[in-house]
């Protein structure tokens, strides 16, 4: 097994421990004293299922003693694919508790994905919910143990057919660890959006994740009686610490959790919860100011929105005012560490045309030319950043590390930024070839490779294309070998490699060649671009 690590070199270290930054506290710790605080108040509420704090802690340590009970040791990897359930907070908990280590999975992900995700981190359990969206998990679950039969324990959340109840899990306090872990050990694996092929593994250590949540949760001006609505997925890094759910414990406040991001799900639950901040995708804000024009449901409770994960055009920034009657926060973040935010009580022109600055004064933030030197003050150019929160590593991949970290440890984001006079960034693009598809990130590099695989594609290249509503879809270029399959011929066999179906091109253009006439080799690269100049050409956008 490789060991789980992220090491900042000493100096960083003391410094960031010294300012305060790094408090040695851990996720367990930080459950437990809010449950010995404030054991009756509300902690989280949803599927109509309500739990005080003092019961989440129950739950979290019931769970933390069922994995024991299975064999699992502390350090071992558990990958959680949980839709947004109450049951989500009393898992990652337990794990915490029993110093097991989870990987999160999104629910749109299927075997591809999973199997990939358990292979990287070693995982030895599977946590899944029985059905979410018509979807049978269980069934995923068998796929993915057929291939990686290393995977002894599936555990779900509902009906467990052959695998083992969440449920049945009975508490034993006895065989907890006596001993919390240590805070600079890493407490989870995120994935990354990936620009570059398959997700890689992120590992956050207690120490850094902790700072960017209670930061994040001052930032955002949590307080106890503040109700955070979990709306995106919550295995996603926005939700989950962008102030996200994890700041609303942090502070004592309570956490809705809504099965879907859609109005018809949300707004019900604001009105009837008293919801007072969430966060959401650019083209969910936009859903969201178009149904409440429609007046159903009484949205007064609401302070403030998050927007983040893709950027949030200017004129539709400006309306979330008026349209929803809360103060809108931009967020540029990234699993990988670095969180923006525009600050509440920001002058409007910030708050709409910039997206925030960062969480840390100790967030070094580059701008950098494509020769590696700094840009003139406001001009764009490539960001790289280190700090407090931003990782030095992904988890074993020699490569990928190598390409996308500096030799001084600056993270290369892959953005590409200006900064304002105020110190705030403006996201301008990116630098890298991967689609944001309403705030998914997509390897272009990873979707070809799954059309590569079709016995009538010849050649394919993947590039996003602008799109109204999703900022960008995915468009892909495919060269047929003889006949052309239909597109969706071509999209449903996509489908059935049991990948996430957000990964499934928007659209395909059968083309007879790629028209590069540069003579000798062109990368990859410059072929995308050249393909996606062309669609700009032909919508009148470029
Ligand atoms: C968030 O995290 P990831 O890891 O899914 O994606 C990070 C990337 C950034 O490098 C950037 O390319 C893009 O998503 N992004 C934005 C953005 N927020 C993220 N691009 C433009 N404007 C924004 N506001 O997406 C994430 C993590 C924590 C908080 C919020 C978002």
């Amino acid at each position: 097994m490789i060991p789980l690590q992220q090491i900042w070199p000493d100096d960083m270290a003391a410094r960031y421990r010294a300012k305060g930054y790094w408090r040695g506290e851990t996720f367990s710790q930080l459950l437990r004293s809010r449950a010995e605080a404030q054991a009756d108040a509300v902690a989280v509420v949803g599927m109509e299922q309500c739990w005080t704090y003092g019961e989440l802690l129950e739950k979290a340590e019931t769970v933390a003693a069922g994995f024991l009970a299975l064999g699992l040791k502390p350090g071992d990897r558990v990958v959680v694919q949980l839709p947004n359930l109450p049951e989500f907070l009393s898992v990652i908990f337990g794990l915490f508790r029993a110093k097991l280590i989870p990987v999160y999975a999104l629910p749109a992900h299927r075997s591809t994905e999973v199997v990939h995700f358990v292979t990287r981190a070693e995982a030895s359990a599977y946590v899944v919910a029985d059905r979410h969206e018509g979807f049978d998990y269980r069934a995923l679950a068998r796929a993915v143990q057929a291939e990686v039969p290393e995977l002894r324990h599936v555990i779900v959340v509902g009906e467990a057919e052959e695998f083992a109840p969440l449920d049945a899990f009975r508490a034993d306090p006895a065989s907890l660890p006596t001993q919390d872990a240590d805070p600079s050990d890493v407490a989870f694996l995120q994935i990354s959006g990936g620009s570059t092929g398959l997700s890689k593994l992120i590992p956050r250590t207690h120490d850094d994740y902790l700072y960017s949540v209670r930061e994040s949760a001052d930032i955002s001006g949590l307080e106890p009686e503040s109700v955070y609505l979990t709306a995106l997925p919550a295995a996603h890094n926005f939700p989950m610490s962008s102030p996200g759910y994890l700041g609303a414990l942090y502070v004592g406040a309570t956490v809705v959790m809504a099965p879907s991001p859609s109005p018809d799900v949300c707004f019900p639950l604001i009105a009837r919860e008293g919801v007072t901040i969430t966060g959401l995708v650019p083209p969910l804000a936009l859903l969201w100011m178009q149904a409440a024009a429609k007046k159903t449901h009484d949205l007064s409770s609401l302070q403030v929105l998050l927007v983040g994960g893709a950027k949030f055009l200017p004129e539709a920034a400006r309306r979330v005012r008026t349209e929803l009657g809360c103060t809108l926060q931009q967020v540029f973040g990234m699993a990988e560490g670095l969180v923006n935010y525009t600050r509440l009580d920001d002058p409007e022109t910030l708050i709409v045309e910039t997206q925030g600055r960062p969480i840390s004064p100790d967030d070094e933030i580059l701008i950098v030319d494509d020769a590696g030197a700094p840009v003139a003050e406001g001009e764009p150019g490539d960001l790289l950043t280190r700090g407090p929160y931003t990782i030095r590593a992904y988890h074993n991949e020699p490569a990928a590390n190598a390409r996308s970290f500096t030799e001084d440890g600056f993270y290369r984001t892959g953005d590409v930024v200006r900064r304002t006079p105020e110190g705030y960034l403006v996201v301008m693009g990116r630098a890298t070839d991967h689609i944001n598809r309403a705030g998914e990130k997509i390897s272009a590099e990873e979707v070809e490779d799954h059309l590569l695989a079709h016995p009538s594609v010849f050649d394919a290249a993947v590039v996003s294309a602008p799109d109204d509503y999703l900022g960008e879809r995915i468009c892909a270029f495919v060269i047929p070998n003889g006949a052309a399959p239909r597109g969706v011929e071509l999209k449903a066999w996509m489908r059935k490699r049991d990948i996430a179906d957000f990964k499934v091109p928007d659209q395909i253009v059968f083309v007879d060649d790629f028209a590069v006439t540069a003579v000798g080799k062109v990368s990859r690269r410059e072929l995308r671009a050249a393909l996606r100049q062309r669609i700009l050409e032909n919508e009148g956008k470029a």
